[in-house]
């Protein structure tokens, strides 16, 4: 996600080597701020930040470790701003939340995500609002997100957005919701009318939150509107949307400081698990190449129970994975997102994570073909992998439309997948981790055992 970012502080820390040595100071210095201004970071922002770095290691006196505190200290600085972090409920339920932003920028597709990040992590009752009837397909749009997460919609097509609103209250007050998320219309450019719609709907729905939903593939003008709206009805948080499709990055790191509100959440993809919130401190450490351990655990936590993990695990060392456990494993992948955000919240895995790209589960042959051969087995088969003899291959071939050299290759690949997951749970396991994913890589699907 910060690729191009955390290279550039690696890049610049590894430039100083000796004690007090200026030059080498000056050296790193200049390094980052051309490779900061690069990765789009708005140029005073950058600027304060090498004077800030530069003051403070050379208070401390130079050399790495001081070098790296005054980074880690500056950048925590300039990501945070005054208000709330991550998702914060209002001391009385519902906490009402209220999307606004550019046409097309990403709003619905958010509200769709904020909605399956309270229900699936912090398992909340939230109710979503469509308050957009601009957009002729606006409202059947949300309506089949929320179909396909299960959250329940209030949506009338010939209402006025102000009376949804009350309508949606009313029932997130009276049925006990924990949340309400009022999806609204987008506009070209900032205008009166928007404005006035959105004062209207502010008023009625007295909300906790008003997010901002900024597109990072605009750059610095998602900074620009974003301040924009935030002088004309105030904003408590910025999302930048669609960072997954900004390689620089640098528009995360300058947002909260020019706009002087927190960026809260980043959405890094199209589907609904693809919402990262956005913890200075974390995301420091991310910077940093440090990882994230704690999203990660907040991320799976959630979807990985601890029962059925404890379960797997034991299967996995007494060598019993069977099928329907690989199933059961793909359907939790999915609840997680990106293979590729996953990674890089493991310490080191960065590299990695870079040169893995996206492994999409859902869509990538390899995975569509092992579901296919799954499907064709019976269920006694699923449970007991060693029962494949050639004529039970010959007929799953048959059931699948797999060729018969590729069942014989998927059932080859899952044997050593099973062997490697084996030798991974006993002692130096996460070593062996590189290993596979660079396998992975290079065939996608299962890893090849040795
Ligand atoms: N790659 C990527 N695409 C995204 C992301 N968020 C939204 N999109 C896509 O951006 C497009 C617009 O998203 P919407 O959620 O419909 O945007 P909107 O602000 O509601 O648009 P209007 O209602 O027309 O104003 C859709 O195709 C989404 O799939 C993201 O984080 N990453
Ligand atoms: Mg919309």
């Amino acid at each position: 996600m910060f690729d191009t970012l955390t290279d550039s502080f690696k890049n610049a820390i590894g430039k100083i080597r000796f004690h007090d040595d200026e030059k080498a100071l000056k050296k790193a210095l200049t390094e980052l701020k051309k490779s900061l201004l690069k990765a789009d970071v708005h140029h005073k922002v950058v600027k304060e930040l090498i004077s800030t770095v530069e003051r403070d290691t050379k208070k401390e006196g130079i050399g790495k470790e001081n070098f790296l505190k005054a980074l880690r200290n500056e950048l925590e600085r300039i990501l945070t701003a005054k208000g709330n972090q991550g998702f914060v409920f209002a001391s009385r339920p519902p906490t009402v939340v209220l999307m606004t932003g550019l046409q097309g920028s990403g709003k619905t597709t958010t509200t769709g995500k904020l909605a399956y990040m309270l229900k699936e992590q912090k398992k909340k009752k939230v109710l979503v609002a469509a308050a957009d009837l601009q957009r002729l397909a606006a409202v059947e749009q949300l309506r089949q997100i929320c179909q396909q997460i299960d959250v329940d919609l209030v949506a009338d097509e010939e209402a006025a957005p102000e009376e949804i609103v009350r309508r949606a209250l009313k029932k997130a007050q009276k049925e006990l919701y924990d949340v309400l998320i009022i999806d609204t219309a987008g506009r070209l450019a900032i205008d009166e009318e928007l404005m006035d719609e959105l004062a209207g709907i502010k008023d009625i729905a007295q909300a906790d939150e008003i997010f901002y939903v900024a597109d990072a593939m605009t750059g610095m003008d998602a900074v620009r509107t974003a301040a924009t709206f935030n002088e004309k009805i105030g904003i408590t948080g910025v999302v930048l949307s669609k960072f997954d499709a900004d390689s620089k990055g640098g528009v995360a790191l300058g947002i909260a400081h020019q706009v002087g509100v927190p960026l809260r959440f980043i959405g890094s993809g199209e589907k609904m698990p693809d919402l990262d919130p956005f913890i200075p401190e974390r995301v420091v450490g991310r910077l940093m190449g440090a990882g994230d351990i704690e999203g990660l655990a907040e991320k799976t936590a959630a979807v990985i129970d601890e029962k059925t993990a404890k379960k797997m695990s034991r299967k996995i060392k007494k060598g019993e994975f069977n099928f329907n456990d690989f199933l059961e494993q793909m359907e939790q992948m999915k609840k997680l997102g990106s293979m590729k955000s996953i990674m890089e919240m493991i310490p080191g895995m960065n590299n990695i994570a870079k040169q893995l790209g996206d492994i999409d589960l859902e869509n990538s042959q390899e995975v569509k073909q092992i579901k296919a051969l799954i499907s064709s087995m019976t269920p006694k088969e699923r449970e007991h992998p060693e029962l494949m003899n050639s004529s039970r291959r010959r007929r799953i071939a048959k059931g699948s439309g797999l060729s018969q050299a590729q069942v014989n290759r998927i059932l080859k690949q899952f044997k050593g997948a099973a062997k490697m997951a084996k030798r991974l749970s006993g002692k130096g396991g996460m070593k062996q981790m590189q290993e596979i994913m660079k396998q992975m890589q290079g065939g996608g699907g299962f890893p090849r055992a040795r």
